[in-house]
C-alpha cells in the first residue's frame, strides 16, 4: 500500500485539529505536522524549505487567522494580511514542490451580505460584503482566485470547500476574539456556576446563522478530497438556521443556566443571515450527521471538564 504524506496546515486550530481526529485513522495517511514554533506559515523562505524537504502529497491549508464579528470589526489589518501571506506562501510552495492536490478553506463570510438565501456558490462577487469582515473575506476570495489561477495556468488541483460558522472542540472560548456560539457556550456556564441571574447577549437576537459541527466539516474536506477535482468553491453546511435568540435558548439549556437573556443592540448584528446552499455537495454524495443539539450539547460537556482541568 503506498502511504500518502499529507500537510495539515494549522493543525491545532478548530478545523485542523478536527482534521488530525478525521484522518490519523486513515491506514495509508502519514500525517506531517508542524506547530508555529517549529514552521512560520507566514514566512515564504522557511515555507518553501519545508516543501522542499518535506514533499508532502496533499495539503489541507487551515491555518488561518480567524475570529468572531468583534475581532474582525477591530482587527482588520491582521485580518487581511496574515490571511493574505499565510495562504499564498502554502499554495505557491505546494505547487512549485509537485503536491498532488491541495484543499483551501474558505468562508461564507465570502458571498455578498444580502445575497438571495440559501447562498448558492454562483453568488460569489454579485454585491457588496458585510462591513465588519470585508477584510477578511477579501482575503479569502483572493486565496480562491489563487487556487483558481493555479487550476487554470498550472493544472494544479487546488480545490475551495466554503464552510458556514463553525464550532466544536478546540474552538476559540476567548471572549475577545470568538464566535458566537463557543462565546454562548462559556457566558452561560459561568453564569450558571457563579449564580448570576442575566447574560449579556450582543446585538438583537434576530440575525440568523447556519451552525456545522467541525467534525462534519473535516469528514466533508476528506470526501472532496477524494471526490473533488475542479474550480467552482463546494459549500459545506448543516442546510438548516435558527437566530441567534433561538441559539442563546438552545445553550441555555444545554448548560443548565435558567436566568434572563439581555440583548445588548448597542453591538453590532453583523449580516443579516446566512444560509449556505449545499446542493452542489448532497449532489456529489455526502450530508453532515451531528446535529445542533447533540453537538452543542457535546461540546459544553467538553468546554466544561477542559476548565475543570485548568487548561
Ligand atoms: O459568530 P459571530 O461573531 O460572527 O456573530 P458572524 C454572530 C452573531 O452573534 C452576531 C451575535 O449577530 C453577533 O452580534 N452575538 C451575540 C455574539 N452574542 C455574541 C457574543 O457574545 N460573541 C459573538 N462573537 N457574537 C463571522 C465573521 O461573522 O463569521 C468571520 O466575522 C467568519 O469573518 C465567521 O466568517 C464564520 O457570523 O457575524
Amino acid at each position: 500500500m503506498s502511504v500518502r504524506r499529507i500537510f495539515i496546515a494549522g493543525h491545532r486550530g478548530l478545523v485542523g485539529s478536527a482534521l488530525v481526529r478525521r484522518l490519523q485513522h486513515e491506514p495509508d495517511a502519514q500525517l506531517l505536522l508542524r506547530t508555529r514554533q517549529q514552521l512560520d506559515l507566514s514566512n515564504q523562505q522557511d515555507v518553501a524549505q519545508f516543501f522542499e524537504r518535506e514533499r508532502p502529497d496533499e495539503v489541507y491549508l487551515a491555518a488561518a487567522r480567524v475570529g468572531g464579528i468583534l475581532a474582525n470589526d477591530t482587527r482588520p489589518a491582521e485580518f487581511i494580511r496574515d490571511n493574505l501571506v499565510i495562504q499564498t506562501n502554502v499554495i505557491d510552495a505546494a505547487w512549485r514542490n509537485g503536491v498532488r492536490k491541495l484543499l483551501f478553506l474558505g468562508s461564507s463570510c465570502i458571498y455578498p451580505k444580502l445575497a438571495p438565501q440559501p447562498i448558492s456558490e454562483d453568488s460569489l462577487l454579485t454585491g457588496p460584503l458585510e462591513p465588519t469582515n470585508e477584510w477578511y473575506a477579501i482575503a479569502k476570495i483572493a486565496g480562491l482566485k489563487m487556487c483558481q489561477a493555479y487550476r487554470k495556468q498550472y493544472g494544479f488541483d487546488a480545490i475551495c470547500a466554503m464552510p458556514t460558522n463553525l464550532y466544536g472542540p478546540g474552538d476559540n472560548f476567548d471572549l475577545a476574539g470568538s464566535h458566537v456560539l463557543p462565546a454562548l457556550i462559556r457566558k452561560f456556564t459561568e453564569a450558571r456556576r457563579a449564580g448570576a441571574d442575566e447574560v449579556e447577549i450582543w446585538g438583537t437576537g434576530k440575525p440568523r446563522r447556519e451552525f456545522l459541527h467541525v467534525d462534519d466539516l473535516a469528514d466533508a474536506c476528506v470526501f472532496l478530497m477524494k471526490h473533488y477535482s475542479d474550480a467552482p468553491p463546494v459549500n459545506v453546511g448543516w442546510g438548516e438556521d435558527i437566530s441567534i435568540l433561538e441559539l442563546a435558548q438552545l445553550v441555555a439549556s444545554a448548560t443548565n443556566y435558567t436566568g434572563r437573556l439581555h440583548f445588548d443592540s448597542s453591538r453590532p448584528d453583523g449580516t443579516p443571515r446566512k444560509l449556505l446552499d449545499v446542493s452542489r455537495l448532497s449532489a456529489l454524495g455526502w450530508k453532515p450527521s451531528i446535529s445542533l443539539v447533540e453537538g452543542v450539547r457535546s461540546t459544553v460537556t467538553w468546554y466544561g471538564e477542559k476548565r475543570d482541568r485548568n487548561d
